[in-house]
């Protein structure tokens, strides 16, 4: 999609700093990062929020949840731990309409989050 910011990340339009990239999916760092780690991994097909997600995608999310986890452990943050999250619409705080899952980690978080 043409607006959406991270399709122009996916496109090389904008820079990001990518730290994945297949040919379903890309990672890189958030721009603006809330823990010592935090990367945004998404899918290269726009799905503007979970709600949109078919079930033919479940294997893209799948595969969004494993890369987490191979990022995890090359950012060492595996073993002592990472939260994964997903925003869902405005309550959850969703600013950006494809759908991106956040890798947080490299310090401790609190439970339930604000
Ligand atoms: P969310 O609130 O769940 O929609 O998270 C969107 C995240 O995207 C937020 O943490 C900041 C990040 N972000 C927004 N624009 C850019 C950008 O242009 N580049 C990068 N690297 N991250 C961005």
């Amino acid at each position: 999609m043409e607006d959406c910011i991270f399709c122009q990340i996916i496109n090389k339009k904008i820079s990001a700093e990518i730290v994945y990239d297949n040919d379903r999916v890309i990672a890189f760092k958030d721009v603006n990062p809330q823990a010592p780690v935090h990367i945004l991994i998404i899918p290269k097909t726009h799905i503007p929020t979970l709600n949109d997600l078919l079930p033919e995608q479940t294997e893209l999310v799948g595969e969004l949840i494993q890369v987490s986890k191979e990022l995890a452990k090359a950012e060492c943050i595996d073993q002592n731990g990472y939260r994964v999250g997903f925003n869902c619409n405005k309550d959850a705080g969703q600013t950006v309409y494809h759908i991106h899952l956040h890798l947080l980690g490299g310090r401790a978080f609190s439970w339930p989050p604000g």
